[in-house]
């Protein structure tokens, strides 16, 4: 069952306005809506493109942990238990341990943060993400000086997840990022979007989004964070390593072996709207492009 979004039924000047107000609202300690939503202040990294509509973003998924389609995640998910739920932290970190979902929040700034989202297969969205920065929690850990990549893996249950219960892939579904992507302020730990709880197909309770890389690097559901000396397996690199680099930085210049990366297509905008030109990490590069610097993008792929 899903709950209206509120730009679904407001046009975008009037959410934008609501969500100014529900900001300042918070600031004041005014009474909120009537209907519960995250309070989260907006964010100077989001982009003012118009965002995709709760509709196409909660139907339009991939989560191999519930089948293939498109359509599979928001018909299988909502068997998936989010409550309760705990992150194992571990690795090089000087407060190991299993953090209830609760405590990690209680430690955070929520904020709304609209990022485009570019998948590998060559489409892409606008998506109002709730969430905070990955690195006040890998703060909170605290982060031992060997560290230098960080690993993610997302929830296997079988019992509730369909996909998993075949070997599309070798489960978990694992990720992974150097430590430098992990801390930089657009790498965000999501918890909702359109300032509603995540829908459990975009990955509740806690998925990763980090906008300058192809979508599947936004691991979903996560339940380990392990800070690592080496560069950690992940899920599409071991499955085909040709064609799936540990980076995966968005880059129109890199094609993938079987198709052009130079545009793509964004949903929503009808079947004959014209493709657009993707950008080189998805138009981050004023932010993240140093990351790189001295690397060649296209063997560091
Ligand atoms: N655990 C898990 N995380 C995942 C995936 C998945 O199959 N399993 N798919 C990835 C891919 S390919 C994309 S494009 C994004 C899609 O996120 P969305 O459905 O919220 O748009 O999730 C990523 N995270
Ligand atoms: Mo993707």
């Amino acid at each position: 069952m899903r709950r209206l979004g509120w730009s679904d039924v407001t046009p975008r000047a009037d959410w934008l306005n609501r969500r100014q107000i529900l900001a300042g609202a918070g600031a004041l300690g005014l009474a909120g809506p009537a209907f519960a939503r995250i309070e989260a202040k907006a964010s100077r990294f989001s982009t003012d493109e118009k965002p995709n509509s709760f509709e196409e973003i909660s139907n339009y998924n991939n989560f191999y942990e519930f089948g293939l389609d498109k359509g599979d995640p928001a018909q299988n998910a909502g068997a998936l238990t989010v409550d309760p739920w705990s992150v194992e932290i571990g690795g090089l970190v000087e407060r190991p341990g299993s953090y209830p979902l609760d405590d990690i929040l209680k430690g955070v700034t929520l904020e709304e943060r609209i990022y485009r989202l570019r998948c590998v297969e060559g489409w892409s969205m606008v998506v109002p993400w709730i969430g905070f920065e990955l690195r006040t929690l890998l703060e909170r850990a605290g982060v031992q000086p060997g560290a230098r990549f960080v690993a993610f893996e997302t929830l296997v249950r079988p019992e509730e997840m369909p996909g998993v219960r075949s070997r599309i892939l070798d489960w978990p579904y694992r990720e992974g990022l150097r430590i430098d992507e992990a801390m930089h302020p657009l790498t965000i730990l999501a918890t909702g979007l359109y300032g509603e709880e995540m829908p459990k197909q975009n990955g509740a309770p806690i998925r990763l989004v980090v906008p300058w890389k192809y979508g599947f690097k936004s691991i979903k559901s996560i339940v380990r964070i392990s800070l690592v000396e080496k560069m950690p397996a992940t899920s599409w690199n071991v499955q085909n390593a040709r064609e799936y680099g540990f980076y995966s930085n968005v880059n129109p210049a890199v094609d993938h072996p079987r198709w052009s990366q130079a545009s793509e297509r964004r949903i929503g905008s009808g079947f004959f709207a014209p493709r657009i030109e993707t950008q080189l990490f998805n138009g981050y590069g004023d932010q993240v492009a140093q990351l790189y610097a001295g690397q060649d993008l296209s063997v560091d792929f």
